[in-house]
């Protein structure tokens, strides 16, 4: 039977949708399958919640009008993890992403920037946007100076609101012609902006999910790609709390710029900048050169990591 290239678009209950590739890239009706995974092939994949998350690419058969059955995921771009406490386990949010957009709020939910610190490491390697929306509520001049910052930085930033036309137009140039997903906490307002991007009705739907059950003040319950035109978008339900994947420590570095000048003048090859001597991130810390929010921020997420055990470590033993 012919194997073709898929993209999962959504995964319930080990129940997949997948499209096909081609037609999907290429802005062609693209029917959906419902798939299972071919025998136990992806369930060696032990070291992660699931073997699939939507954005996967696949290769799948097809067997029925609406039915198919995958028998390979492909090697992945890039991926979103974050660490599932429940199950002491990584989990890959989305995988493949040209863009994350990190969403966050001034307020209702309050604006929380060690959530944007570690989101931006759970996007790993895939480029980000920082957006702010609920801009129509205040913000202190301190939370503003927090949120510039990453400006400061280097990461692409926008302020917004989802009810006002401007925002979302910057948003839109930044996002066509890409696959993108939003993340970020409960509430922030990712499904309404999203479904402000993608004209509401005129989306063509995936799966048997209308736009209508991801909206609005529904709370997102599973991750879904939506595509209308030349937006492809991936809504991601809310967390309370994200953590950062279970990784090595000294990785976790890579994804603080501004670190990035002291590399090779810390006196400790593998310095992990906490109480080492002579560490050149903690005196750029003092003379005021790295935010001390930030770095405390980093050094919270060593100490998170730290005392963890994963699940499949422990099944090793
Ligand atoms: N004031 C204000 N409220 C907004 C804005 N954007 C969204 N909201 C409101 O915020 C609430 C939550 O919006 P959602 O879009 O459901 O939030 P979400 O991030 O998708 O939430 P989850 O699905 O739980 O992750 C809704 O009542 C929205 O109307 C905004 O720019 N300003
Ligand atoms: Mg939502
Ligand atoms: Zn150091």
């Amino acid at each position: 039977m012919e194997e073709k290239i898929g993209i999962v678009t959504r995964g319930i209950n080990n129940i997949y949708t997948v499209v096909e590739k081609e037609l999907f890239m290429n802005n062609r009706e693209f029917p959906s399958y419902m798939c299972r995974i071919k025998g136990k092939v992806l369930n060696q994949k032990r070291d992660e919640y699931s073997p699939l998350s939507v954005g996967d690419y696949v290769l799948f058969t097809i067997h029925t009008k609406e039915e198919g059955l995958i028998t390979e995921r492909l090697e992945r771009i890039n991926t979103f993890q974050r660490w599932n406490a429940k199950r002491s386990i990584n989990q890959t949010i989305v995988a493949n992403m040209d863009l994350i957009i990190i969403v966050t709020s001034t307020d209702e939910p309050p604006f929380r920037p060690r959530f944007i610190d570690r989101a931006i490491v759970c996007a790993g390697n895939t480029p980000v946007l920082i957006v702010l929306n609920k801009c129509d509520l205040p913000l202190t001049q301190e939370e503003d100076e927090r949120f510039t910052l990453f400006k400061k930085l280097g990461f692409d930033t926008i302020n917004m609101s989802a009810f006002d036309a401007q925002g979302i137009e910057l948003l839109k140039r930044k996002i066509e012609d890409k696959i993108v997903a939003f993340v970020g906490q409960s509430g922030v307002g990712k499904s309404t902006i999203v479904n402000e991007l993608l004209d509401g009705s005129s989306v063509q739907q995936i799966g048997d999910i209308s736009l209508k059950f991801n909206r609005g003040k529904h709370t997102t319950n599973h991750s879904i790609m939506f595509k209308n035109k030349n937006i492809t978008i991936v809504d991601t339900p809310g967390v309370r709390e994200i953590l950062i994947p279970h990784t090595d420590l000294n990785l976790i570095g890579e994804s603080f710029p501004e670190f990035k000048k002291s590399l090779g003048k810390c006196s400790f090859d593998m310095c992990l900048h906490e109480s080492e001597p002579d560490c050149d991130i903690k005196r750029r810390v003092e003379n005021g050169e790295i935010d001390p929010d930030r770095y405390e921020s980093y050094l919270r997420m060593l100490d998170s990591i730290r005392g963890r055990e994963t699940l499949y470590e422990s099944d090793r033993r």
